[in-house]
């Protein structure tokens, strides 16, 4: 049998559905509905090396857990519910050094019915999530970090690119004036808070911090005749950092998902692509259509590749999260 160490190992429950009514005096009502992970780690060893599970709350356990934090604790705002939630964990059960909770909120937006906002229906208006990561962590304190996914944008004009590297491989003309779409991916992390008390006091900065980042999200996109999506995502960053002052860094992750114009490619010639042009949107095969440079309108949506773009801004003076 070869030397072997287990060097990292984390148990819990993904995917717990859960769903939260409030009911207001006034008779309307608001709900929450969410997507919850645990994840344990400590000492807990003996399960994967020694079959020995006297250390493993049952992530039965830990999902029953989740609903019995959720009927007893406000689970908005979910960064505040992810911390209670994760700091029972490690309160609860003193071999455990690390508990680490996930929160996915999907979106359910009151309804407008004549005119005025419905007491008690609600719309799902797209995929975007509200997401939280909170990791509880014995002798450090509580490590939040917010963020939104599957946000999607286009916009039709407004965005260009040129300028960049240029070599023997290189085919993509240049242009001034593109279509730009991206499924926003952005995250911010708060700075350490050292105990839960501490997350019950900032509680009203989370939700402002996503009413910030959502909308310096879209203005930004919106407004800046964007250069690249680099430098588009690093001015988000950099006033979402200037918004909110107890976070540290900010992330994004943007797909760019590509609108073609077939034929400003330039693609070389080759039979198969005479084929493949006759079904693009370079329509002048049909008695003479122009579709192309200032006649293009039709464009071909491109489900992949797509280009990758990623960065993290840290404040400065704030130590770089590894
Ligand atoms: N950034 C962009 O905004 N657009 C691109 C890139 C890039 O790095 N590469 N091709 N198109």
């Amino acid at each position: 049998m070869a030397h072997a160490t287990l060097s990292h190992a984390q148990y819990g429950k993904d995917n717990v559905r859960v769903y939260k009514v409030h009911r207001h005096p006034d008779k309307t009502q608001s709900v929450t509905e969410m997507t919850v992970c645990t994840m344990l780690e400590g000492d807990i060893a003996a399960s994967w090396t020694k079959a020995d599970n006297a250390n493993i709350v049952a992530t039965d356990t830990q999902k029953q857990t989740v609903y019995v934090m959720a009927k007893q604790h406000p689970v908005n705002p979910p960064e505040l519910f992810g911390a209670i939630l994760a700091q029972h964990y490690i309160d609860t059960y003193d071999w455990m050094t690390k508990a680490h909770v996930w929160i996915t909120v999907h979106r359910w937006t009151r309804l407008e019915v004549d005119g005025k906002p419905h007491p008690h229906s609600f719309l799902r208006d797209g995929e975007e999530k509200r997401v939280v990561e909170c990791t509880a962590e014995r002798g450090t304190g509580i490590s939040i970090r917010s963020g939104i996914m599957g946000l999607l944008v286009l916009k039709s004009t407004g965005s260009q690119f040129w300028g960049y590297h240029k070599d023997e491989y290189t085919r993509l003309p240049e242009t001034r004036d593109r279509i730009l779409s991206t499924e926003v991916e952005a995250g911010w992390n708060w700075r350490t808070f050292k105990e839960l008390a501490e997350v019950e006091k900032e509680q009203t900065a989370f939700d402002q911090a996503w009413k910030d980042a959502r909308t310096i999200t879209l203005e930004t996109f919106a407004k800046e005749d964007s250069p690249s999506v680099q430098n588009t995502m690093y001015l988000m960053s950099e006033q979402i950092l200037e918004k909110v002052p107890m976070v540290d860094s900010v992330e994004y992750k943007l797909p760019n998902k590509h609108y073609f114009e077939i034929g400003k490619l330039g693609l070389p010639y080759n039979p198969l692509l005479v084929l493949l042009l006759t079904s693009s949107t370079d329509l002048s095969w049909f008695k003479g259509l122009k579709n192309t440079g200032e006649d293009a309108e039709v464009y071909a949506p491109q489900s992949d590749p797509n280009g990758l773009i990623q960065c993290t801004v840290t404040r400065q003076g704030s130590a770089p999260k590894l």
